[in-house]
Formats: structure tokens, sequence, C-alpha cells
């Protein structure tokens, strides 16, 4: 029989959901996933083309959010649809947004706003996207176009959700568009997306401050896993701090303390200043590491650990990894904390509750040892288009029908919601939740 205690969360705590544009939106043809699923690449064979048909169900889709508590939704705008030829900005869109936030603010929902999450325009992406130089003023510009929008409604912005996930899994596993295996350009795109975050983090403080506000915060979403040696040898250790110190680390000090390290660059920051405001950290697991010396397999093997839990997509649910990531990145930078995402992918509704319960306790601990965790967004809202997965993984509080689009709580979206309400977990709430 597992034990349960009752905790509280600060009262200023925020709790809400996350989710992206291109993922639940639906009806957008002009951007590298549509094309990258007409291609056929989705393993179950689904698209994003209809997803959660959000553009069209907004107000509704506001009502399930209210229906959760929530105080805050994170959510990110389609680049391609607000700038669907190079330089021409479509006042539409931009209009949908602002109707959405003004929406949202209406019925006490506080919006964090992410410029770039996966996605690209096509005329961006056949430019080579974020391997491209040119990159950088390109992002940095629709960046200025939407705050000179949205700036008077929004004071939290994410620049780019997971940098570091996009190029792995575009450019070193070819499993997402563009499909490449280059590791040279793995690095070039870090770079860029790293110089794009900075000049992106300037220039949304100083729109802003044009238009007289000054609480401004900008941070990035970094996906951040825990690499755990496999075994006590030093060469299993020696994997574990490499695959965390490039596919992590050289992300979060470019992001952070606008350093290039190497093989970015050669270390040195600008100057002494930040240019993130938060600290936005995406948990979901970790890997166990083995080092192995095959061609192909860059000296290390990423594993689930024996006998582990997992989620449907076999990702180990390790609820302690949520404290240790965010013990490590309070103590290198001392920046408040807000958990961008967490979540998981339960077919079944069978072990999300727990998942939820675990995470926030986690959280809790953290608070309470003095680490400045400010808000917790949970991955995800409602079931929708999960990349090269497709539909079929789900990660929803609301399950989605997607021949009917209709959206039903799940019970753990019953828990979360009273989670949200009461700000925390009372022993009634273990006692109908929790216990079998
Ligand atoms: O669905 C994704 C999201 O787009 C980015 N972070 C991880 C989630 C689950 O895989």
């Amino acid at each position: 029989m597992l034990s349960y205690q009752s905790y509280e969360l600060p009262e200023d705590f925020k709790t809400g959901t996350a989710t992206s544009s291109l993922q639940i939106e639906g009806g957008d043809r002009n951007n590298s996933w549509y094309r990258w699923a007409e291609e056929g690449h989705i393993k179950d064979g689904t698209h994003c083309i209809v997803a959660d048909d959000h553009w069209n169900r907004v107000g509704e889709d506001i009502l399930l959010m209210q229906k959760l508590n929530v105080s805050v939704y994170r959510m990110s705008l389609e680049w391609s649809r607000i700038e669907p030829e190079e330089g021409k900005f479509d006042t539409e869109a931009i209009e949908h947004y602002r109707n959405e936030i003004k929406l949202l603010k209406e019925r006490g929902i506080e919006t964090l706003v992410t410029l770039h999450h996966f996605s690209n325009p096509l005329w961006f992406e056949d430019r080579d996207a974020w391997v491209n130089k040119e990159s950088v003023e390109l992002f940095t510009r629709y960046a200025e176009n939407v705050v000179n929008s949205l700036g008077d409604l929004v004071s939290n912005w994410v620049t780019i959700n997971e940098p570091n996930i996009y190029l792995i899994y575009g450019y070193i596993f070819g499993q997402w568009p563009p499909g490449k295996t280059k590791i040279g350009e793995f690095f070039k795109g870090a770079r860029n997306m790293i110089k794009a975050h900075i000049r992106a983090y300037e220039k949304i403080h100083s729109v802003r401050r044009g238009l007289g506000f000054n609480d401004t915060r900008v941070g990035s979403a970094m996906h951040l896993r825990l690499f755990d040696p496999k075994s006590p040898s030093i060469l299993d250790k020696i994997v574990c701090w490499l695959y965390d110190y490039l596919t992590q680390k050289i992300f979060l000090s470019g992001t952070i303390e606008g350093r290039l390290c190497f093989p970015l660059g050669f270390g040195s920051g600008k100057d002494k200043k930040r240019y993130s405001d938060f600290l936005g950290i995406n948990y979901y697991s970790r890997d166990i590491v083995k080092f192995v010396f095959s061609p192909g397999e860059a000296f290390g093997r990423r594993e689930v650990k024996k006998d582990a839990e997992v989620n449907d997509l076999g990702w180990e649910i390790y609820p302690e990894g949520l404290y240790r990531v965010c013990k490590d990145m309070y103590n290198l930078y001392t920046l408040p904390i807000v958990i961008t995402e967490n979540g998981t992918c339960d077919k079944e509704d069978a072990f999300r509750t727990k998942f939820i319960y675990d995470h926030l306790y986690q959280v809790k601990r953290l608070i309470d040892e003095g680490v400045a965790v400010k808000a917790y967004y949970h991955w995800t809202l409602m079931d929708n288009f999960e990349w090269a997965e497709g539909l079929s993984a789900r990660f929803g509080l609301y399950h989605v029908d997607y021949e009917t689009q209709k959206r039903t709580l799940r019970k753990s979206g019953r828990f979360f919601s009273e989670l949200c309400e009461k700000k925390g977990v009372d022993e009634d709430m273990i006692n109908k939740y929790l216990k079998d």
C-alpha cells in the first residue's frame, strides 16, 4: 500500500497548463511540420492538419481551462501564420492571438507566450532554418513585430522552446524536420538559436520598455533530463557528463549567461549580464547512460533504468529527477524557476494522477528548502499532436475524441483542478483520487 501525505503550496504559487500552437491549432499548411506529416513521417500515420481544431475553438478551450481553476496558461504563436511570407506580417493572425489573450485575461488567466515551439514557416525552413546565420536576424524581426503588437497584453515571454530537443531530433536523429543527421549542423543551429535568444531577450525588453512597461520577464524553456551513469565506472560517468554538457549545459550557458561555450565558441560571455529572467524548465524523465564503443552510438547508450516505472512511450517516471534538476539549476544560477512543462503520456489515465501528485510533492520540497520555484505548467491541457508520435500519444488532462473533437476531463484532470483550487493536496483528495 502506497502512503501519501497532504501538502500545501504557497498562496502565490501559480499553476496552469501548457500547449503549443502546431500541436493543437490545426488548419495551417505553411509550416515545416505540415510538410513533414505530408511526407509520411508520422509514426502512427496521423497528421497535424486538424489536431484539436483549436484555432476555431479558442473560446471553448478557454472554458476547459477555467474548469481546471488554473491562473496561468503557456501558449505559443505560430510563426508561419504571423509571417506567412518573409517580411510580410499578417494582421489577422495577430488579431486572432490578441483576442485569445484578451479572452484569457478576462477569465483571470495570465499568459506566458512562446515565440518558437519547434515549427518553422516554410520560407524559413527552405532557407536552412536555424543553420543559416541569418536566422538570428529573421527571428529577432519576427519577435519585435509580435511584441510591438501584443506587448501591451503580455509581460511573460519564452523565446524558444527546447532548442536542444529541436536540434537533436532534426539534425542528429533525423526523426523531425528537416530529417538530417549532421552533427556540424546541430552545432551551427545551437549557436544561432542561442544568439537569437539573446537578441530577442534584448528586443522584447526594449520594445516593452518603450511601451511603458517595466514588468517584462523573458526566458527560454529548456528540456532538461537527468543522465545517470549505469555503473560507477569512470567511463560511464564521463559519457554522462558529455551528454549533459553537449545537449544541455552549452544551451544553458548560452541562453542565460550569453556565453558560447566550446565547441560553439570559446566560452567568454558578452558581459556579466543575464539573458534570462527566469529558468524555464521542461522536465519529463531521465536516462541511464552506459559507455559503449560502437560507431553510431556517440560513445554512449541511453537506457531506461531496469524495472523502473515507465509511461506509454517507455520514458522512466522519476519525480525525484525534477527535484534534482531544479536544485542543480538553482545552485548554478539562482534565478527564479518556472516549470514550463511537466507531464506524461498515459492513454488510460492510469498513472497521471500519481505523476502529478509526486512531481508537485517534489516542487513543495524544493520550495521548503528555499528554491524559488514560482509556477508549474502541466503538459498538457488536452491530447494533441505529439510530433513524430502523432495523435495517438496522449498527454492531456482532457481526453480528445478526434472524430468529434469532444473533450472529456480525465480523472487526473479533476485531481489537477482541485489541486489548483486548493493550492495543494489534502486528505480528502488523497482518499478520492490516490487510494485504490
Ligand atoms: O509535446 C512535447 C512538447 O512539445 C515539448 N516538450 C515535450 C512534450 C512531450 O513530449
